[in-house]
This record gives structure tokens, sequence and C-alpha cells, in this order.
């Protein structure tokens, strides 16, 4: 079996025991398995020239990279979290072009491209996860490689109207078809990209999700990520000694608790939660001390301009709905602005009778599901899931919302306080039985299955290895900006 390779932003601990999320043990594991490379960040800005790091664990070896400060303010600050990050999650209101941001984003892929490519051997299969790394591939084949390489989108793809907002968007969408697998969370991401592919670029994508580029074909298919079921529902069965203590007062107050847990981050729609929350306390006075909204929210990307925003005005939102409704022995919203151990996480998942999951926007949002696989399958809470988490299209069985809608929030709160036990079991045994037949195993083996039938592709479409790039391919003049 071919060697794996993994890219992406950052480069897995592998050395750490406490490896968290499922994602990171499941391709830790396919790389153990099959031998093979994780390439990334290191996660540090080196003023200096500064060579990567190796480190060889067994058959697995990790190469970590530095950024220069100019790369970190213009890649990764810049092009890839001021730019991308809001302009897939739908927010072209805080789209922050700058043409220097998008010369760094190129600049920083290509030389990534550049350090991985006396590593690679010819017959490995190369993995590339998320926005940040749109153009590697393009930057391998103007290097002349001519592995298979797949590209996996964690985040939203925005339909075309709003991708043309963007100078450069042809270039851009160009370069993901020098991958020969392009995957997405949701069917609707894989449509947006089919439309843009016809109506801007005017290339066929045919009923089997391929399309021919350059004499071989690319397949855009939905690969729906999921988590690793069984070991979250083991963590949530072992709760702290801290989490029982504060599950036993809420028991004996009588008292219900709606969680919510996001990186603080404007795609998960942190005020509008808030303000649905207070709406169910203003609509449902008897509420008042039977019910908490307990929010974790850990911060993240401080050094991009939109978020301290964010940070204050949840700050704002929570001191005054706590200052208009607390009293003495009950706070109704209790909110954490720090990571919590994820472990811990799972026990409070399962002490919590509703999961409250309403970005306005969001690739999968795989707390939907953690949420589902902590639950007592004989006593499960409910999950509140918005209608624009990718999660939503598998998770029917969820109270799905509009997360715009305070009234619809509030409602569906209610009902899933007051839902009796019957219904509870019966959405969750068909929740859980999704999440487990869609996990973060299955979704790793399915796109890997992809990439490694890559050359097999079926008569009529070309040969699926792709013909070497002249050099300039990847510098190629946008199409139609
Ligand atoms: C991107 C896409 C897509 C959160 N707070 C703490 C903590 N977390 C963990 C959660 C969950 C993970 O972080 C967050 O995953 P999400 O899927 O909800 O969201 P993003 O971080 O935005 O991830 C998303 C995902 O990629 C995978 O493809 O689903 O749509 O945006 O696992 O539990 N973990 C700990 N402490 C915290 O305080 N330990």
């Amino acid at each position: 079996m071919s060697r794996l390779v993994i890219v992406s932003n950052r480069v897995a601990d592998l050395r750490s025991s406490s490896q968290s999320g499922g994602l990171a043990v499941g391709l830790a594991d396919a790389l153990r398995a099959r031998g093979g490379i994780w390439f990334g960040w290191d996660g540090t800005i080196s003023d200096g020239p500064a060579a990567p790091a190796l480190d060889d664990i067994g058959p697995v070896r990790t190469i970590a990279a530095p950024l220069t400060p100019a790369d970190y303010d213009e890649y990764y600050v810049g092009f890839a979290n001021s730019v991308l990050w809001p302009l897939f999650h739908y927010r072209l209101d805080l789209v922050d072009y700058r043409a220097e941001f998008h010369d760094g984003y190129m600049r920083v892929n290509a030389r990534l491209a550049e350090t991985l490519r006396p590593e690679l051997r010819a017959d490995d299969v190369i993995w590339v996860h998320d926005y940040h790394l749109i153009p590697f591939a393009a930057c391998l084949r103007a290097r002349g490689c001519r592995q298979r390489i797949g590209f996996f989108l964690h985040i939203p793809f925005p339909p075309p109207d709003l991708l043309t907002a963007t100078p450069n968007h042809g270039a851009l969408i160009e370069a993901l078809l020098e991958y020969d697998v392009v995957g997405f969370q949701t069917s609707g991401d894989a449509a947006n990209l089919k439309r843009y592919l016809s109506e801007q670029l005017c290339r066929e994508v045919r009923d089997d999700g391929r399309v021919d580029k350059g004499g071989r074909s690319v397949l855009v298919e939905r690969f729906p990520i999921g988590i690793d079921v069984a070991a979250f529902a083991e963590m949530a069965r072992q709760p702290s000694s801290e989490v029982e203590l504060d599950t036993l007062r809420q028991r004996i107050l009588g008292r219900k608790q709606i969680i919510g847990v996001d990186r603080l981050d404007y795609s998960k729609g942190l005020p509008e939660r808030l303000t649905a929350f207070e709406r169910l306390l203003t609509r449902h006075p008897e509420l008042e001390r039977a019910v908490s909204l307990l929010q974790i929210a850990p911060p993240t990307r401080e050094d991009v301009s939109a978020y301290p925003a964010i940070r204050k005005e949840l700050e704002g939102m929570t001191g005054s709905i706590n200052g208009r409704f607390a009293d003495i022995n009950w706070t109704p919203v209790r909110y954490i602005h720090r990571a919590v151990p994820r472990e811990r996480l799972a026990s409070l998942f399962r002490a919590s009778q509703v999961g409250l999951v309403t970005p306005l926007r969001d690739g999968m949002n795989l707390v939907a599901k953690e949420y589902v696989a902590a639950q007592d399958p004989d006593d499960p809470g409910v999950l509140v899931l918005s209608q624009f988490a990718g999660a939503a299209e598998e998770l029917q069985e969820a109270l799905i919302v509009n997360p715009y809608d305070a009234d619809d929030v509030a409602d569906r709160l209610h009902e899933a306080l007051t839902m009796p036990r019957d219904e509870r079991r019966d959405r969750h045994t068909a929740l859980y039985d999704r999440i487990l037949r869609q996990d973060a195993q299955a979704w790793l083996e399915r796109f890997l299955a992809r990439l490694d039938e890559v050359g097999d592709a079926p008569a009529g479409s070309g040969a699926a290895r792709p013909e070497p790039l002249p050099a300039e391919a990847a510098r190629r003049p946008n199409h139609s900006s």
C-alpha cells in the first residue's frame, strides 16, 4: 500500500498521549498503518531562516515548519483568516481583502510545497486539508509532482455569487482542479463548486461528480466528517468528581442545563444564541431558576481583528442577561472563556438536558455529534441544531432551528426541555445510529479509498494521473477578475 502524506495547517503532536480530537487520532492511526509523513506549520513564528523540524516516530515522519512574521500576518491572519474564512462563511462584510495577503498566501503555499517535495516518493498518496492550502497541489504540480493528491475542505464552500466578490477567485478555484479528489462536508457545498465550475469556468461536471481537466479527471464529492463515537461515549460515562457534584446540585435544585461549546468565533452564532435564551426566559417565566445555559467558548485567533469584537459583545450580553434575571443562587448564563479538558467536556454534555448548537454557518460542527455520542441512551438529552450547520444534512432527528430567528430557537428550546422521555429516546436512537455509521473512521476510509482509486477512473474520463504542469501554471493569471 502507498505511503500516506498528510498536509494540514498545523501538524498534530503524535508524541503527546493527551492527543485529543478523534480526527487527529484517526489520521495518526492511518499514518501509522501505511507509513508516511504529516507536514505543516509548527505553530511558531521565527524571525530568521529556520529549518523545519523532523521527527521520526516509527514509520511516520512529522515535518513542522515555522512561519516568518510576514507569513503569519499575510498568509495566516491575512488571506486565510481575514479573507477565506469570512468569505467561505458567507460573511462578505468581514472580508478584508488586500493584495499583499494574497501574495503572502501564494508565497507560503509555494514555499511549503518546495519544502515537502524532496521528501516525497513517486507512489505517495497526498491528502491536503483545508482553506489555508487550496493552491498546494498546484504548487506541487508546478514542481513536477505527479502523485495522487486529494483535498478536503473542513469549512463551507459558498455559492458562486459570493465567491466572485473576491479578486483572484478564478485562479483559486482553478487551483482546486489540480487535485484528483476534492471533498466537501455537504452536498450543498459540493453543488456550489459544481455551479461555479459550470457558470464561471464553463466546465462540464458529469453526473458522477467528475470534471475533466487537462486529459484527466477530478472527482468532486461529499464526505461528511464524523467523530470517534465509541471513544467519546466512553469518556462521557466517566464523570470527574467536579462534574458529578455539579450534576447533583442541579438535580437537587430541580434545574436543567442547556450546553453550548464553541470556539469563540463569529460563525458560531453566539450573540444570537444568547438572545434566544433571553427570549426563552422572557416568554416562559416559569423557567426562571429552573434552567441555565452553560456556554464554553475558548479563545481563538485573537490576532484577527474581528475576534476581540465578538468577545466584547458576548461578555456584554452575558452580563446584561445575568444582571436582569439572576438571583442569589441562580446564574442563568455561565460563560467560560477558557478551554475545558476534553474528558470534562464529554461528561458535561452527558449532564446537560439540551445541546444547543446554533452556528450561522458551519462546515459540519463536531460538537453536535459529540453531544449525541455523550448521552445516556436510556435518558438522553435533546439536540437543538442550526439548519446552517453541515451536520443538519444528516442529523434530521434533532430539533432543527433557524439561528437568526430568536422566537424559533426559544420555542424549540422549550420543546426540548419539556420533551417526553420516549420521544427523546426515539430521536436519540436515530441520531446515534447516524453518527455511528458516518464516524471518523468511515470518513477517512472512504476518502482514502477514493484517492487510492485514482488511476482507475472510468473509460472515457481520460487518464486520471495528472500530466506535469508547466512551471508557470501556478502563476496563471486570474480568469475573471
Ligand atoms: C472546523 C469547521 C468542522 C471546543 N471547545 C473546547 C473543545 N472544543 C472542541 C469540540 C470539537 C472541536 O473543538 C470543534 O469542532 P467544530 O466542528 O465544532 O468546529 P471548528 O473548530 O470550527 O472546526 C467545522 C470541523 O472543522 C471538522 O471538519 O466540523 O465545521 O469549522 O471537537 O469539542 N475541546 C476542548 N476544550 C474546549 O474548551 N478540549
